[in-house]
């Protein structure tokens, strides 16, 4: 039923009946568009991107189909250009978006937290911040930027791959040439650790690895796995997990308040069940139990390489520059919680 049909009926039923649904109405002023836009970086075959579907699912069926959204993986409403989706969604330009904290930072510069290099550890750690105080603030924070935020979810924790040789040391960068992402926090790590950096977008990242004008990058294993990084000539991964990416379910601001509170309500609790839901594809093969995912990419003819605690602590403190420095960018408040969050974190 449309509005003004719904205000005919009100009225026919009486000002007893009408005077409820009016208010909610008038509550949600601008009309339902037949359509909303869903951004995300990678399509569904990635985690990522089945988390967007499944939230897209579950609010088309528990609104009966008054909202219905559209995925947009590739970030293609932005013709790519995935450091320029924040921004985006703020403007309408994009109605809705699982996206990427290293994405998102340059705007919104407190999730770079997330991004600190060898900060957060480990499974725990992540859930510690996102399930805890930390992440509530950092929503407080999108959500003063400009977007509504919902629920988190997890790209995973980034690994190193390249297709020159083996990653034990800082001493093996050195000279490497890697694609990172248009986050400024990405091109101070590889520069401390001693490689050569190239910012650009995962889309032209691709081509660049298969014709070698890079040698590296650094990607969750599900990313790899999913874009057959193996076939673009990465052949070693060391598993140092030194970042971790969670994703934030969110919704324009305009679009949020035109829907009515019954509706936000069932869009929000989707994307909590969603993020849920992806978080656990996000982990399958990663976990301590279960480490089919690793053993997958070694089946592919990659070799992959575990670090001790030393050999981390060696790349932790190659990196401490970078960490001091954007401590302070990010907020030494912030990132006092954080740690204090990690550190009491249970182990999984
Ligand atoms: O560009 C990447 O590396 C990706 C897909 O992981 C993100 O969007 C952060």
């Amino acid at each position: 039923m449309d509005r003004r049909s719904l205000l005919k009926a009100g009225a026919a039923g009486g000002a007893i009946t009408a005077a409820p649904f009016i208010a909610t109405r008038t509550a949600a002023a601008a009309p339902y568009r037949a359509e909303y836009r869903l951004s995300t970086v990678v399509g569904t075959a990635f985690p990522w991107g089945k988390g967007a579907e499944i939230w897209i699912n579950l609010v088309k069926e528990r609104t009966q189909g008054r909202i219905n959204i559209k995925l947009y993986p590739g970030v293609s409403l932005i013709n790519g250009d995935q450091t320029r989706e924040f921004s985006a969604i703020r403007q309408g330009v994009i109605d809705m978006a699982v996206g990427s904290t290293i994405n998102w930072s340059p705007q919104v510069k407190e999730l770079n937290l997330f991004s600190l290099p060898f900060f957060t550890q480990d499974h725990a750690g992540l859930d510690a911040l996102t399930q805890g105080e930390v992440g509530k603030r950092i929503l407080q924070v999108v959500e003063k930027a400009g977007v509504v935020p919902l629920a988190w979810g997890e790209n995973g924790f980034r690994e190193v791959t390249n297709s020159k040789r083996e990653i034990r040391t800082p001493a093996d960068m050195k000279g490497l040439k890697f694609r990172v992402v248009g986050s400024p926090i990405f091109n101070d790590t590889f520069t401390a650790l001693g490689a050569n950096p190239t910012q650009m977008t995962w889309a032209d990242a691709q081509p660049a690895l298969a014709s070698g004008a890079v040698e590296g990058q650094e990607n969750p294993l599900h990313i790899f796995m999913a874009a057959k990084l193996h076939t673009l000539g990465q052949k070693f991964i060391t598993r140092w997990g030194y970042v971790a990416d969670p994703l934030i379910y969110v919704v324009n601001r305009d679009v949020w308040e035109s829907w009515t509170p019954a509706d936000r309500e069932i869009v929000r609790q989707a994307a909590i069940d969603a993020g849920r839901q992806e978080v656990a594809i996000a982990r399958k093969g990663l976990t301590a139990d279960d480490t089919s995912m690793v053993r997958d990419a070694a089946a592919l003819g990659v070799k992959i390489t575990e670090l001790t605690p030393a050999e981390k602590e060696a790349f932790r403190q190659a990196v401490k520059p970078v960490v001091e420095k954007w401590t302070k960018q990010i907020g030494p408040d912030l990132v006092k919680r954080a740690e204090a969050a990690i550190a009491a974190r249970k182990k999984a």
